[in-house]
């Protein structure tokens, strides 16, 4: 018996000093120290022996097991603190290593140009009036006097989706829904997505931007309506800068202009940029067709108004000089990074 106790021990710590992981080292603990281990076997045959062989022998394998608990113990300990050692190695950070660069986006030009002017026309007591995409064509056409066999309304350029709903070929439809539902005063502009169905080019898309504007009140006049624009090419292109109006004809405004802008870059002199005009043509306006308020409820006897309409790719691509309306729609980080 005294050999197999010295046998288990010597086995024990060989078992033990080849161990690697902890799994193993409790696969040990049972095989050796366990409840149907091979110390507890012989420490069963204990009662086989003699009166006289018992206390050493109890001894010797108390002795046994308490060393090898200890031994066990000590693995215990050691593998842990390999363990410790290895993950901190593992999370190790370099703290001097430089940082990974965040990429920054930046502001399309078009929402640039938009914010710009409605910011302008807050300033000025204007609220922004949002409306849906895809409308009836009483919105787009029929409420803004453009009765279904009017010239103007060139089936060829608008997209239909059915017979009475088309995409909005501009903001002005907003505005009918704001005349509905709002009483005088109204000071609103739409800006927004507009569709005509044009073939693309440098200056042509399917898709482009608009805002426009309406004001209805008691006693509005076409130098409400010019002092507006001023006010509002001034912010933009600076307080020396000049409008002019030239008599226009729109359905939805009686009278009704083209305004252009004194040329920013020649200041009024004729250059390339403005073809030798020395004006540029930025936007059409006028005073609220009588047909148009009375068909939105709004009493033309009383109240009048004024409306305006602007392309904002136009007034994007001469503020920072894009040759080609594409580029603001291929989202071509290289060319949107620049902003
Ligand atoms: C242009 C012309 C214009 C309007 C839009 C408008 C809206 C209502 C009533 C009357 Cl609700 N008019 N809008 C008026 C004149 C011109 O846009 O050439 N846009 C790029």
């Amino acid at each position: 018996m005294k050999e197999q106790l010295e046998a288990i021990r010597t086995a024990t710590k060989q078992a033990l000093s080849s161990c690697t992981d902890a799994k193993q080292l409790d696969q040990l603990r049972v095989q050796y120290l366990g409840k149907k281990g091979e110390l507890t076997a012989i420490l069963k045959q204990m009662g086989k022996l003699s009166a006289q062989e018992r206390p050493a022998m109890g001894q010797l394998a108390n002795q046994v097991r308490t060393d090898l608990e200890q031994a066990l113990a000590e693995k215990q300990h050691a593998l842990s603190e390999r363990m410790l050692q290895h993950k901190l190695e593992a999370e190790a950070v370099d703290v001097t290593l430089p940082g990974t660069a965040q990429r920054q986006g930046s502001m399309h030009p078009l929402h640039i140009v938009e914010q710009e002017i409605r910011e302008i026309f807050l300033g000025m007591g204007f609220s922004v009036a949002d409306g849906p995409e895809v409308e009836y064509d009483y919105y787009n056409f029929e409420a803004l006097n453009l009765p279904p066999d009017h010239p103007a309304r060139d089936t060829q350029d608008t997209f239909y989706i059915t017979d009475d709903i088309l995409l909005r070929t501009q903001t002005s439809s907003v505005q009918v829904h704001v005349m509905e539902t709002q009483k005088p005063p109204i000071r609103v502009i739409s800006p927004g997505r507009v569709y005509r169905s044009d073939t693309v080019d440098a200056t042509h898309s399917p898709l482009f931007h608009q805002i426009e504007g309406l004001v209805v009140d008691k006693g509005v006049t076409m130098a409400d309506l010019k002092g507006t624009l001023k006010l509002l090419m001034q912010r933009l292109y600076g307080d020396d800068c000049k409008i002019r109006l030239r008599p226009h004809h729109f359905p939805f405004t009686e009278p009704s202009a083209e305004v252009d802008v004194m040329c920013f870059q020649c200041h009024g002199e004729g250059c390339r940029m403005c073809k030798g005009e020395g004006y540029i043509e930025l936007l059409g306006a006028g005073m609220v067709h009588p047909k148009v308020l009375e068909g939105c409820g709004i009493d033309s006897s009383v109240y009048s108004g004024f409306a305006f309409g602007l392309g904002l790719e136009r007034i994007a691509m001469r503020h920072y000089q894009i040759g080609d309306m594409r580029l603001l729609f291929e989202n071509d980080t290289r060319f949107l990074e620049q902003f």
